[in-house]
């Protein structure tokens, strides 16, 4: 039931939101989400583009808190895409009966604790207020659009659409002239989508992307029943990996002898050990994803240069114009430092007459017109422009909440520099307020589903330990946030992620002004797990309680 004096107030009801809900409903406490969207599903919701799916695999990237959810829910296919997620969403949301402690079409503009009473307050787009001792904002790592600020963007007269924001209703482009923005992993998806509905379309790119093709596998029953016969095993595998994802093999999907599903495949070559033509060989006969499997290719940056060329020379065997082959090579950084794109036709799509590529380092966008966009060599007009320009990542979502903690004191001036952060979960000086896959935590470099229930899981915990200790509030001490900030900084450096010339939205670096900082915790989902825990276990060392 919706109430208006919750213990808990959850911004968000993505994933993140929706386990909040049942984890804290049945530790007795009264909860209300608050959700800008008109249903659940939060990135699966928003990001209906066509083309959009997951980078991991579906029986992993779901549920692990109900057994009978694992053992009744069946996925299509070993990748799903974002209609069947979200269909997953709505089933969970009816499942448990999440809808009635949610607030849909709610858009939280501040929050702001008050001091006097220990509680926190949400004022809404509406000017409604509502009040909670415990604010948790699950608002998501990338549901912040980006739309980059490009000269005379309001005097474009046709439809405008963002991958992150995209309609609900069927978008009709055939027929139409379509422009795109974007290559990273929204536009690598969309683009083959959109090349095969619209009349003609046209791709700006600004920074090419190493992508390899996706699992296109459909679901065999075989594979879902061993998943759902060893899942227990499978759950406890996920807490091992430092990304959260089993890696289990089941013996349905591979011919292998059986011996042990769990083997892992046999150890990779180092990419150094081979000649240039023995790496093109390995492409050719393999495809390009075969080189995201030399493990020194992420070591070692000799190797990761000779996998970078081996990939170009596999993008120039694929796409037909020379000159557009050599638009699309990646050359002023590597693979591994931002997050791996995969893709379904994305090379071959630039082989079709009606699709064009504009690289705009060489021909920047000078202007949007009423007719479509003026690069400082033509100007090309559209009936539909896409922004595929991806998000205000990791503190976009809590900054625009406008958060106010204790002494009035600003999240937006405590991250100035960049977000200062406790584990990703609290930041000091906003007592009782908890962050779900926050900055400084393993987040969008871990399988987010489990991700999320770690969190939520601590926190429920946490509130419980409060309330059973009759404790008022929990904050963190600023040397323990500040400690934790260095680490997460120190166990990037030297990674792939950090480079020279590496410029990701993991660093911020791709929203103008935002302070450069590697935001996520690299160190491993499983090593983060276990400080989690042994920060309760000497009883929330680095917090500080009234
Ligand atoms: O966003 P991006 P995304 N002029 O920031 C370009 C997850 N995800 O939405 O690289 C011209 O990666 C920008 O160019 P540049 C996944 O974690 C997952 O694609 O900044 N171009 C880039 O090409 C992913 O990493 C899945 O030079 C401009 C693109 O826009 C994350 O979301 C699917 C520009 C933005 O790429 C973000 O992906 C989709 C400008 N002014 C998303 N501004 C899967 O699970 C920006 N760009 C598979």
């Amino acid at each position: 039931m919706i109430s208006d004096r919750p213990d808990v107030l959850i911004v968000g009801a993505g994933f993140a939101g929706m386990y909040a809900i049942h984890r804290f409903r049945n530790q007795g406490l009264n909860v209300l989400a608050l959700e800008a969207g008109s249903d659940v599903g939060g990135t699966w919701y928003w990001n209906r583009y066509p083309g959009a799916r997951c980078d991991v695999p579906s029986l992993e990237y779901s549920f692990g808190f109900s057994k009978e959810l694992e053992q009744q829910w069946g996925w299509p296919e070993v990748f799903s895409a974002q209609p069947d997620i979200l269909r997953y969403a709505n089933h969970v949301a009816d499942r448990f009966d999440l809808r009635g402690n949610i607030r849909f079409n709610t858009r939280v503009n501040a929050v702001d604790y008050l001091e006097q009473q220990n509680l926190w307050r949400a004022t809404t787009e509406h000017g409604e207020q509502i009040e909670a001792r415990f604010c948790v904002m699950a608002t998501g790592c990338l549901s912040v659009p980006n739309t980059p600020k490009l000269p005379g963007a309001e005097s474009f007269t046709g439809r405008v659409l963002h991958t992150g924001l995209w309609p609900k209703e069927k978008v009709d482009l055939a027929g139409k002239r379509v422009g795109v923005i974007g290559t990273g992993s929204s536009g690598v998806q969309a683009i083959p989508e959109l090349a095969k509905q619209a009349h003609h379309l046209t791709v700006f790119q600004r920074t090419p992307v190493y992508t390899v093709p996706a699992n296109r596998k459909a679901m065999r029953d075989a594979v879902q029943q061993e998943f759902r016969d060893r899942y227990h095993d499978i759950r406890k595998m996920q807490q091992q990996n430092p990304g959260g994802v089993s890696g289990f093999q089941p013996l349905a999907s591979v011919n292998r002898p059986a011996t042990d599903p769990a083997a892992p495949p046999l150890a990779p070559a180092a990419i150094l050990e081979l000649t240039p033509d023995q790496r093109r060989q390995v492409v050719a006969e393999r495809g390009l994803g075969a080189l995201l499997t030399f493990r020194d290719a992420y070591t070692n940056l000799e190797a990761n240069e000779a996998a970078n060329e081996a990939f170009r020379d596999g993008v120039r065997s694929i796409v037909d114009n020379p000159d557009t082959a050599e638009r699309l090579c990646p050359t002023t950084y590597g693979l591994g430092c931002k997050r791996q794109v995969l893709d379904r036709d994305y090379y071959v799509t630039f082989n079709r007459d009606d699709v064009t590529l504009v690289d705009v380092t060489e021909t920047p966008i000078e202007s949007i017109t009423e007719n479509g966009i003026c690069t400082s060599a033509q100007s090309y007009d559209f009936d539909v422009l896409i922004y595929a320009t991806g998000f205000d990542a990791m503190t976009g979502a809590l900054l625009r909440a406008n958060i106010t903690g204790r002494e009035g004191q600003r999240l937006a001036d405590k991250w100035r520099h960049g977000p200062v952060a406790y584990l990703g979960l609290q930041m000091s000086g906003f007592p009782n307020l908890f962050t779900v896959t926050g900055p400084g935590s393993p987040s969008v470099l871990c399988n987010m589903l489990v991700a999320i229930e770690q969190h939520v899981n601590w926190i429920g915990d946490c509130i419980d330990y409060l309330r059973e200790n009759n404790l008022a509030r929990i904050e963190p001490l600023p040397e323990a946030e500040n400690d934790w900030v260095a680490h997460v900084n120190e166990v990037a450096k030297g990674t792939m992620y950090t480079t020279p010339g590496c410029n990701s939205w993991y660093l911020g670096a791709n929203i103008p002004g935002k302070p450069r900082i590697f935001m996520p915790y690299v160190g491993g989902y499983p090593r983060y797990r276990e400080r989690c825990e042994q920060i309760v276990a000497n009883g929330y060392e680095g917090f500080r309680f009234r």
